[in-house]
């Protein structure tokens, strides 16, 4: 049935929250005929990752989904069917009041962060009452086993994967201005936290024995190689070449290119939520970067992970990912060994990430699920 959806995000930092959003927005009302409008206070954020994003209009239309400036003072507005608060970000005062005022109150949602901890699966689709209002929320937890809430993943993904063959590489290198493949090259797309040990990887992959590029969004990451190489050229579009390195830094791509990048690349260093659960369904061998927390929390999130991902893998191509993981999240000191035991289970990896990917297909998606659980409750 088709219902009615708000979905609220604040951009906290980064991309992910509204990165995950969109796809959310998109499936919703491309795969599930729902009526979708999204509430988001950062355009300027959003139109980095979606260009057709006009950054100055209050209120636009794209792609069937009505976009919505969240201003402080909150316009009033009637609410939705069914209500999802993106990561806890706080609905406007007057938006819960008018929740209250509805006959039948809308069905509230609160999407979580997702993670690989046991403990998600407890906690996902338990209600909250509200403190002082007749509204309960409920929580929902997107996870990688059966009773999470899934991943997203849209209907035809992997028939589009399966479209990206040669040919349309090739076409895609080109229309984003990236180097031409050499022989025996190894492609790496490197999107990272600071925190991530780059000087030093840098210089690992300058000593590679096979010719590397390096692929790198604009940001600080990017300029922090460049100064590293007090490269003189304008930052977005340099090349650097460094012994048997190549560093090629690019625009920020929209988001429906970056999906492809990570198909034509052979490692993919991502970070995050979204850009880690996308390198998954490219099944490319992958290093996550992941947000860090107070208090180091983020460790067990990374840990519990790796314990789901590798429960299949073999012990020596098991402990080459773990040491890559936790190098690069700061456990260890990176070094060349590292990288080259890493790099040497490509292939392993490939056939491990296909597997892996099967696995994660036998849930039903996160948006199917979402979809369930309101037409359960409405
Ligand atoms: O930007 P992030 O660091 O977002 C993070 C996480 O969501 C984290 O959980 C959250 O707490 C924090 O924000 C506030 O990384 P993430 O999640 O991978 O999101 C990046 C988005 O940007 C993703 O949708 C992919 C997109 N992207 C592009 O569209 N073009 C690009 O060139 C790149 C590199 C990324």
């Amino acid at each position: 049935m088709r219902r009615q959806w708000d979905i609220f995000c604040t951009v906290i930092d980064n991309f992910g929250d509204i990165g995950v959003c969109w796809r959310l927005a998109k499936q919703l009302a491309h795969e599930h005929d729902q009526s979708v409008r999204l509430w988001v206070d950062d355009l300027v954020s959003f139109a980095t990752i979606v260009p057709t994003v006009n950054p100055r209009a209050q209120q636009q239309n794209i792609l069937c989904i009505e976009i919505c400036y969240w201003q402080q003072a909150f316009v009033e507005a009637e609410p939705a069917d069914v209500v999802i608060e993106a990561f806890a970000c706080e609905l406007p005062e007057v938006y819960v009041t008018a929740m209250l005022q509805k006959k039948k109150p809308p069905i509230w949602i609160n999407l979580e962060y997702l993670s690989a901890e046991p403990w998600v699966t407890q906690y996902h689709g338990l209600p909250s009452p509200h403190p002082h209002f007749c509204l309960t929320k409920t929580f929902f937890f997107p996870g990688f086993v059966l009773g999470s809430g899934g991943l997203l993943r849209e209907k035809n993904l992997l028939a589009r994967q399966d479209a990206f063959d040669q040919k349309a590489d090739q076409a895609f290198l080109q229309r984003k201005g990236l180097l031409n493949r050499k022989d025996d090259e190894i492609r790496i797309s490197l999107f990272c936290y600071e925190n991530a040990p780059i000087e030093k990887f840098i210089q690992v992959l300058s000593e590679s024995t096979v010719p590397v590029l390096l692929i790198v969004p604009q940001g600080i990451v990017a300029d922090r190689i460049v100064a590293l190489f007090n490269h003189a050229s304008s930052q977005i579009n340099a090349l650097i070449h460094h012994k048997q390195l190549t560093i090629q830094i690019i625009p920020f791509m929209e988001q429906t290119d970056y999906d492809l990048m990570l198909l034509s690349c052979d490692f993919n260093f991502v970070r995050g939520e979204d850009s880690f659960v996308r390198a998954q369904w490219a099944t490319k061998p992958f290093i996550w970067n992941i947000y860090p927390q107070q208090e180091g929390v983020h460790w067990k999130k990374l840990d519990a992970f790796l314990t789901l991902y590798m429960a299949d893998l073999p012990v020596e191509a098991a402990s080459a990912v773990q040491a890559m993981w936790h190098c690069w999240n700061g456990k260890y000191e990176m070094n060349s060994l590292i990288w080259e035991n890493l790099a040497a289970f490509h292939r392993s990896l490939m056939q491990h990430n296909k597997n892996w990917v099967n696995q994660l297909l036998e849930l039903e998606d996160l948006v199917s699920n979402l979809v369930q659980l309101a037409e359960n409750r409405l």
